[in-house]
């Protein structure tokens, strides 16, 4: 695998991504080493258990693999290998903590060439985490304590998004111990779906966002493709890409949802027709609301896979008419999300937009309305996650150009002076107010996705690799 591009222009890009993860990381370390979050404003951070379970750092590691960063990495595993542990009397979310943590020392463990230090503490996490699965549905709780394994507020539903999105996690780790039990479990959760679309609970493949531990039933009609709904979809595919294509179920699954979203989520601004993702409310699930998260940028990315399956077009010309369309689909939607940036101030998205749906809109009518209190950016990495894809699976120029122009943005007004970047309170003011608070997705995905986009496409080759929904590289396997 190489790791330099061979254009000048391509590198020089590469080593400035590398530059800004340095910053970032030089804040956090100097700041708030070890705590869990990061506010870089006040140069403080925080704990989600006493002690801290390491989120920054797990979920900071391959990607400082994948860009050679030896002396930031060898800090960051000495932190794991001497200071991280679980056995912590504290509840803990276990979607989050599955796809930062968990996948975070699984991908480091695959790309440090199987360190053992980080399968241990994997396992280790990984039994504690199962408590969270022991409902009667077999749908996890939400939450889980983790020096007892017992749920934590088990009468809450649960996010359907987050229990169908640990099992790359569980899986490989089941690959990697041999230990079935992890993998037993998340397939269960995967029966549930099935059966819950068998039964009619869906509309068209299309999950509602809520899902009871206790009853395994859907509590809501509410159906979107942001928060709550976003990576049940994505795992649906990558699931299938995950174990070499071998379970036809899971693009069964996907397939029929993605035409459960060509059929009622799609819409079309005015006055310059940009494709969008809109959303049905439980108060009038006929009408399509056009409003969409920034969390919806997955999706651009995730119908360009699906229609190649991690193939570039140049390797994989006869395509189905269903795989264009939905490559089109991909293509479209990355636009519009790019457009979300392209159209603000600071040239940086929103949380949240929602779409002109006036027919008669003036030709210099706005597409993207952003209100008041959507207008913030903490640093996301949906649309750079779809345009990297876009730009690995069809090679056209545009997208490296995106992607760059969405980093400088970041660099103008997000960058801190003595290391660190802060997400901003409002996209649409110049000079922006800036946030307290530098996610860890930042590092894990935000950077990641700008570094492949820039690097030769024998780095992570998708063809062998699914990027967990937190963007940590696990190998594709398959069980005995
Ligand atoms: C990340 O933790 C993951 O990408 C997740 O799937 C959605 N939210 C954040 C980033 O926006």
């Amino acid at each position: 695998m190489s790791l330099i591009p061979n254009d000048e222009q391509t590198a020089y890009r590469q080593r400035r991504i590398v530059e800004a993860f340095q910053h970032a990381w030089k804040g956090y370390r100097t700041d708030a080493f070890g705590r869990d979050e990061y506010q870089p404003l006040t140069h403080s951070g925080h704990d989600w258990a006493p002690g801290g379970l390491g989120l920054m750092i797990t979920d900071a590691l391959d990607t400082m693999l994948l860009m050679n960063l030896t002396d930031e990495y060898n800090e960051a595993r000495e932190w794991v290998a001497t200071k991280l542990d679980f056995d912590k009397n504290q509840d803990v979310n276990l979607f989050e903590t599955t796809i930062r943590v968990l996948g975070g020392l699984l991908s480091a463990y695959h790309l440090s060439g199987n360190d053992p230090v980080y399968l241990g503490k994997a396992t280790d996490l990984g039994n504690r985490l199962l408590g969270a699965f022991h409902s009667e549905s077999g749908i996890p709780y939400a939450s889980v304590v983790l020096s007892t394994g017992l749920a934590y507020k088990p009468h809450v539903p649960s996010s359907t998004a987050e229990v169908t999105t640990i099992q790359l996690e569980f899986k490989y780790l089941s690959y990697l111990t041999g230990d079935d039990k992890y993998k037993g479990a998340v397939d269960k959760v995967m029966k549930r779906m099935e059966d819950l679309i068998e039964k009619g609970s869906t509309v068209d493949g299309l999950v509602p966002i809520l899902i009871h531990p206790v009853s395994g039933e859907f509590t809501t009609s509410e159906i979107r493709l942001g928060s709550r709904g976003d990576s049940y979809y994505e795992y649906l595919l990558k699931q299938y890409l995950q174990t070499g294509k071998t379970e036809k179920k899971y693009r069964d699954m996907y397939d029929h949802a993605m035409r459960g979203v060509r059929t009622h989520l799609l819409g079309r601004s005015f006055p310059n027709n940009l494709l969008y993702i809109g959303e049905l409310l439980d108060s009038d699930p006929t009408k399509l609301h056009s409003k969409m998260d920034h969390l919806v940028c997955f999706i651009g990315g995730s119908f360009a896979l699906g229609a190649t399956e991690g193939r570039t077009l140049a390797d994989h010309p006869q395509m189905s008419q269903v795989d264009l369309e939905d490559l089109e689909v991909g293509k479209q939607i990355t636009r519009t999300c790019y457009e979300m940036y392209n159209s603000t101030a600071t040239g940086l998205a929103s949380e949240i937009v929602y779409f002109n749906t006036e027919k008669d809109a003036a030709a210099d009518a706005a597409d993207i309305m952003i209100k008041p209190r959507d207008r913030h950016n903490i640093l996301r990495p949906e649309t750079l996650e779809s345009i990297f894809l876009l730009w690995r699976l069809t090679g056209d120029e545009i997208y490296r150009e995106w992607g760059w122009k969405i980093f400088e943005a970041f660099e103008q007004y997000t960058k801190l002076p003595g290391g660190g970047y802060a997400a901003l309170k409002d996209v649409t003011q110049i000079p922006p107010v800036k946030d307290n608070r530098m996610d860890t997705f930042f590092l894990a995905e935000t950077l990641k996705y700008l570094y492949l986009l820039f690097s030769p496409n024998d780095l992570l080759p998708l063809e062998h690799y699914v990027l967990n929904t937190e963007a940590h590289p696990l190998p594709v396997i398959h069980f005995k």
